[in-house]
């Protein structure tokens, strides 16, 4: 599967994205349904790390079958590549970062979600009124889109997109050239985060925080907190 993705802007609904789910969809879907989300004209781009750490981790499968929600690969969707394609991957560490049940599972089991894993492109990209919006699970390595959609294949691109936190720790400003947002999570944020054009929406709603909704079109937060 190609790793990078371009889908064509929404001409009827609205476009959201949402930040890390890790396994809390139905949270994510009363965070949906707060804002009036309508699957029969809206859409949801996740930035990947669907599963592990939450209880509903299995419910991946169905939430990637609908036509509206589209994600990347996150670091964990890797770990479950990996661990089932004979990589190397630290099991103790896999476990604490909530992929007991993805490894409990007999391998025939295990299959399925692995093959759903790596159909997700490690880049994606959304065109919108006001210019293109990328996603990437954690983190630019190139300061530049093209170079980035260009350079996918090459595994070190790959580890800084889905495993660095490198610009949050520096406070990096640099825009990405050729897109008006890029989009991240990753690195939990108390509240949504932009350095230059890049944005991080993991709020912790899988944790004790809550999801955030960013409106691509207006690139406005629009969820609100729980019971708020
Ligand atoms: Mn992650």
């Amino acid at each position: 599967m190609d790793a990078f993705r371009r889908l064509a802007a929404n001409t009827r609904g609205r476009d959201l994205a949402v930040g890390d789910i890790h396994g809390h969809f139905a949270r994510l879907q009363a965070c949906l349904d707060a804002v009036g989300f309508d699957p029969a004209v809206d859409r949801l781009f996740s930035v990947g790390d669907l599963v592990d750490r939450g209880p509903q981790s299995p419910q991946v499968l169905q939430w990637l079958a609908k036509p509206w929600f589209h994600a990347v690969q996150g670091n964990h969707e890797t770990l479950a590549i990996n661990h089932l394609h004979g990589g190397r991957v630290d099991l103790d560490t896999y476990r604490a970062a909530g992929g007991g049940w993805f490894l409990d599972l007999p391998a025939e089991a295990q299959a399925p979600f692995v093959e759903a894993f790596v159909k997700l492109p490690v880049a994606l990209q959304v065109e919108t009124a006001e210019g293109p919006i990328g996603l990437l699970h954690a983190d630019s390595p190139f300061s530049d889109w093209a170079r980035i959609t260009k350079a996918l294949d090459d595994p070190a691109v790959r580890e800084v997109c889905q495993w660095s936190r490198r610009r949050l720790k520096e406070g990096d400003t640099t825009a990405v050239r050729g897109l008006r947002a890029l989009l991240v999570g990753h690195t939990p944020v108390l509240a949504v985060k932009v350095l230059g054009n890049v944005w991080h929406l993991d709020t912790g709603g899988w944790s004790n925080g809550c999801f955030s909704l960013l409106d691509l079109a207006s690139l406005t937060v629009i969820s609100p907190r729980p019971g708020a």
